[in-house]
């Protein structure tokens, strides 16, 4: 009876086990097929700079704190992001060009929801993380897509040397 409840026991973990090996594989694996104009999605295993942003909305204008930043070219980064505004905000990291287009896109749809590793959409008080790798130099920004935000003052920069 004894042996028979440790041979249960092991069985359900290694399908835990597993499980979680073939949860981890899925989105790495994913993210192999794409491309993001400012960089890669990082490697939470390894080290990185953390850096925090607000998000949020105060006298008529929206934004993020810091609104600038600079990365050496190779540099991993935690974001860690607060929304501490009353309006939900999202954290969109790309080039200029992609954030323009995403945000057009957005006006025919306002209700999108991303589901890219560099992007997070907050609810009003909540946080959330994203680990980026800067692996190409440029000039970047992370931006709120949702209608009227980025126009608002949701914008900051990121230059990668
Ligand atoms: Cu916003």
């Amino acid at each position: 009876m004894k042996t028979l409840n440790r041979t249960a026991v092991a069985l359900v973990a290694t399908t835990l086990l597993s499980a979680a090996a073939w949860a981890g594989a899925g989105p790495s694996g994913h993210s192999h097929d794409e491309t993001f104009s400012a960089g890669e999605p990082g490697d939470p295993k390894k080290p990185a700079r953390i850096i925090q942003i607000t998000m949020g909305e105060m006298d008529g204008k929206m934004m993020f704190m810091p609104a600038k930043l600079e990365m050496k070219k190779g540099e991993q980064v935690k974001f860690v992001l607060r929304n501490n505004g009353e309006l939900e905000h999202e954290f969109v990291l790309a080039d200029t060009a992609e954030n323009l287009k995403h945000a057009e896109a957005m006006k025919k749809n306002p209700d999108m929801v991303h589901d890219d590793p560099n992007a997070r959409r907050l609810a009003p008080k909540k946080t959330d993380e994203i680990v980026w790798k800067f692996s190409k130099s440029g000039d970047f920004e992370f931006a709120c897509l949702i209608p009227g935000h980025r126009e608002a003052g949701m914008v900051g920069t990121v230059v990668v040397k």
